[in-house]
Formats: C-alpha cells, sequence, structure tokens
C-alpha cells in the first residue's frame, strides 16, 4: 500500500476526550473514529489489526474443536423473555420495536439464541458435544462508556458456547477453551494470567477471566512468575487428551486481581523470589454454567438410557475489538505503537527520504515491488514530506520494521533497517535487508 494513497487520516494533536493511551494512539493513528459514544467506525489500519486479531482467534476456536456460526445482531425478546434476562438485564440492553410493534433487541450476548438453535436440532446425546460459535457485533448500554474501543458500548465479542451431557463432558468443554485461550493470546503477542471469576449462583470453580499484563492496565494483578514464564505456544496440545492435569497445573497457581488480593495469602502460596504485582486488562471470561439456559429453553437430549435430560453448557468469551486496544496498552513507548508481529497492520514501514530524487525513487518502487512479491505487507511512504515527518508517522503507527531508503546510503549501496520495539538499526545491503524481511 502507498501511503499517498491510503486513507489514514492521522493527527497531530492529542485528542482531548481520550484518558488513556491507547485510546490516544488509535486516534492519533487513524485507526477509528468515535461515531458516537461507545460507538467506532474502522478507518482501514485499524480495521486491519481488528481483522488480524479476529482470525488469530478464529483460527484457535477451529482449533480446539469449536464451529463457527453466525447469529444476527437483532434478536426477538421472546427468548429472554423464557430465560427470564429480559426484565433481569436492565437499562444495559438496547431495546428495540419493530414495525409491528413487537418488542426486538440488540443482542448484548447470545447464551438464548443458541441454545434454541441447539434445542431445535439435536435431540440425542449421541450428537454431543458440540462447541459452537461465533464472532459478532454486541451492543450494552454502559453507563459510562471509556477509554475507546476497551469499553465500548457497541463491540466485537467471539462468543462460544458448549454443550454436553453431564458436568463431566461440560469440564471438558471448558478445559478446551481454557487451553485455547492461552494459545490465543500468547499467539497475539500477549502475556495472559487466568483468573478464578465469581461464579454467582452457579457455584463451582469453572469460571476465569483471562486478564493479559499491560503497564496502564485497570486493576491490579498479584500472581506467581511461572504464569509469565511458561511458553505456551512450545507445548504441544493434543485437544483430544485430558486437559484436567494443564488447567490444574494453571489454575493451582496464585493469580488475583486487587479485590480478591489476599497479602496474607500471597505470602503463603508463592514464593518470595516468585511474587509478581502488575497491571491488568480483561480480555477474555469463561464459564460454566450448567442448565441455567437449557432449562428454560428446555434444550434437552435423550441419554443412553432413554431420558430426557437438559443439557450442560458453558460460554467463552473473547473482546475482540478491545483486544486492538488491550494490544497497544500492553504495546506503545512515548513514540507510538509497537505492534506484535501478528496483528500489525504491515509488517513494513518502507520510507524513502527523497522522493523527488530519481536514484531514490527507482530503489523505492524496486523495493517496494520486491517486498509485495515475496508477500510481505508493506507501507511505502512515498510522500514528498521532512523526514522529521517520515520517522514521526511510523513511529506513530508502530509497524514492526522500518525500511529507511536515503540518499547517503544508496551511494554506500545500503539502506537501513530499523526494529520498532528495541529501535536497533542496522546499515546492510538491499538484498540482505529483503532477505531479513522475507525470511
Ligand atoms: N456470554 C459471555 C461469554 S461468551 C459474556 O458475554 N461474557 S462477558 O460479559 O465477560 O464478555 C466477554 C468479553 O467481552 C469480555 O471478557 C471483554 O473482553 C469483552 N467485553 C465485554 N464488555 C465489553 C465492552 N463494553 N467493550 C468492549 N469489550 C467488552
Amino acid at each position: 500500500m502507498r501511503l499517498s494513497a491510503y486513507f489514514m487520516p492521522t493527527l497531530k494533536e492529542t485528542p482531548a476526550e481520550a484518558e488513556i493511551v491507547s485510546h490516544r494512539l488509535m486516534l492519533r493513528a487513524g485507526m477509528v473514529r468515535q461515531a458516537s459514544a461507545g460507538i467506532y467506525s474502522w478507518l482501514p489500519l485499524g480495521l486491519r489489526v481488528l481483522k488480524k486479531i479476529e482470525r488469530i482467534v478464529r483460527e484457535e476456536q477451529d482449533r480446539a474443536g469449536a464451529q463457527e456460526v453466525l447469529m444476527p445482531t437483532i434478536q426477538s425478546a421472546d427468548l429472554w423473555r423464557q430465560s427470564g434476562r429480559y426484565d433481569a438485564y436492565g437499562p444495559e440492553m438496547l431495546r428495540i420495536a419493530d414495525r409491528h410493534g413487537r418488542d426486538m433487541l440488540y443482542g448484548p450476548t447470545n447464551e438464548e439464541l443458541i441454545t434454541e438453535i441447539f434445542r431445535t436440532s439435536v435431540k440425542s446425546y449421541r450428537e454431543l458435544p458440540r462447541m459452537l460459535y461465533h464472532i459478532q457485533w454486541k451492543f450494552r448500554d454502559e453507563v459510562r462508556p471509556r477509554f475507546g474501543v476497551m469499553r465500548g458500548r457497541e463491540f466485537l465479542m467471539k462468543d462460544n458456547y458448549s454443550f454436553d451431557l453431564d458436568y463431566e463432558g461440560a469440564k471438558k468443554s471448558y478445559n478446551k477453551m481454557f487451553v485455547s485461550y492461552l494459545r490465543t493470546f500468547a499467539r497475539l503477542g500477549l502475556q495472559a494470567v487466568p483468573m478464578a471469576a465469581d461464579t454467582g449462583p452457579i457455584g463451582g470453580d469453572l469460571s476465569h477471566e483471562f486478564i493479559i499484563l499491560a503497564d496502564t492496565g485497570e486493576s491490579e494483578v498479584f500472581c506467581h512468575r511461572d504464569f509469565l514464564d511458561f511458553d505456551v505456544l512450545g507445548a504441544e496440545v493434543d485437544y483430544e487428551a485430558d486437559l484436567e492435569p494443564v488447567v490444574q497445573a494453571w489454575t493451582r497457581l496464585y493469580a488475583r486481581t486487587d479485590d480478591k488480593h489476599d497479602p496474607a495469602v500471597f505470602e503463603r502460596e508463592v514464593p518470595a523470589d516468585k511474587r509478581v504485582q502488575r497491571r491488568g486488562i480483561e480480555v477474555g471470561h469463561i464459564f460454566y454454567f450448567g442448565t441455567k439456559y437449557s432449562e428454560p429453553l428446555k434444550a434437552q437430549v435423550a441419554t443412553p438410557g432413554g431420558e430426557s435430560v437438559a443439557v450442560h453448557m458453558g460460554s467463552y468469551g473473547i473482546g475482540v475489538s478491545r483486544l486492538v486496544g488491550a494490544v497497544i496498552e500492553a504495546s506503545h513507548d512515548k513514540d507510538g505503537i509497537i505492534w506484535p508481529e501478528a496483528v500489525a497492520p504491515f509488517k513494513v514501514g518502507l520510507i524513502n527520504l527523497k522522493i523527488a530524487a530519481p536514484d531514490c525513487n527507482k530503489a523505492g518502487e524496486e523495493i517496494y515491488a520486491k517486498l509485495q512479491e515475496a508477500g510481505v505487507e508493506v507501507l511505502y511512504d512515498d510522500r514528498d514530506e521532512r523526514p522529521g515527518a517520515k520517522f514521526a508517522g511510523m513511529d506513530l503507527i508502530g509497524l514492526p520494521w522500518q525500511l529507511v531508503i536515503g540518499p547517503r546510503g544508496l551511494d554506500k549501496g545500503v539502506v537501513e533497517l530499523k526494529r520498532r520495539a528495541g529501535g536497533e538499526r542496522e546499515e546492510l545491503s538491499l538484498e540482505a535487508a529483503l532477505a531479513r524481511l522475507t525470511g
């Protein structure tokens, strides 16, 4: 993509309304525009990141054996009346009437609808287990939408729902999601800590929030260092195997947010050299809720003995749009965003310092073409602008690599390669630079 033709309306000034760094940087980098409170339009640069996150989330759901569906944003109120949540949900739910005066709503979540789909389709234990997920926009009329896409009113969520014959089965599904979440966040370049969460009236110990660590995160996190040292992606995962020992190994380690942190327990359970205190952001939530929806909505299957029983369910959410902000909170510096390679909108920013000079122009076009041929996602700054503005702009949007072509380097036969994350610069031949970026 040529920057001269790219729709990326960056801002020079820091927008006054943005309270946190990710919100400021997303606005300044031209990733999103606020449409109304807590509701955003995604511009090309932001949308590329959202799509990359979505793709990784999808791949890991598929890998764990979940199947993708797509449910609508608008739902009928009827099912929510049956589950009892139409009244319970309160003013967070956006209620709409259609032209016939029928009560509709913009879905804040999809337990009811997926349970209905399941109820009318599955009759026997033989068809279990099942995990069905979708990636869809939700609406929650939050009292105080803030922090940009981190707490929006309209936001993109991956929600998965598991269906099993009994608690033991549901626990297996839960464990699969637990492990797949660790993999998902690691692939996004994030450090995630699973944190036991309230299960409410259902009880049990099957609810975890996944908190990613970011110095600017909303909540204080206390945890065991082993959470951070474990190489999640290095470990082979067999989703058909018994994952209970893996999940046990993680859940017995201490991890609490400040509201549940007990210093005495922390000191008793975690050796001094393993104690970590950081800040974090909730990006995922997994939850076993048994027959809470299958009972009232009558989602039953026949057991091997011929008896009819309500299925045991769980739901598993990831805040896909929140993650865009969360990644920035976890990875930025004073100059701008530092994208982990897996979610970067482009891998390379190609900076041409002197577009007007014929040799620079020729070299720029050549490198741009070669990178594209090699399938490298590259944003080519081919504008006639001051070098300072080009460098600052590239640092702001945070692409992992910057490749700089200038007249002085070309005379010596070299280009400069800069890694955004550490700031290291290296002069090398064009061939060597290409080999590095395409390798
Ligand atoms: N149905 C269950 C899980 S499938 C559910 O809705 N869980 S949740 O309420 O915890 O939401 C799942 C995830 O969505 C959260 O972990 C968070 O990452 C994201 N999320 C929730 N509310 C918002 C919001 N207002 N803005 C952005 N992301 C949100």
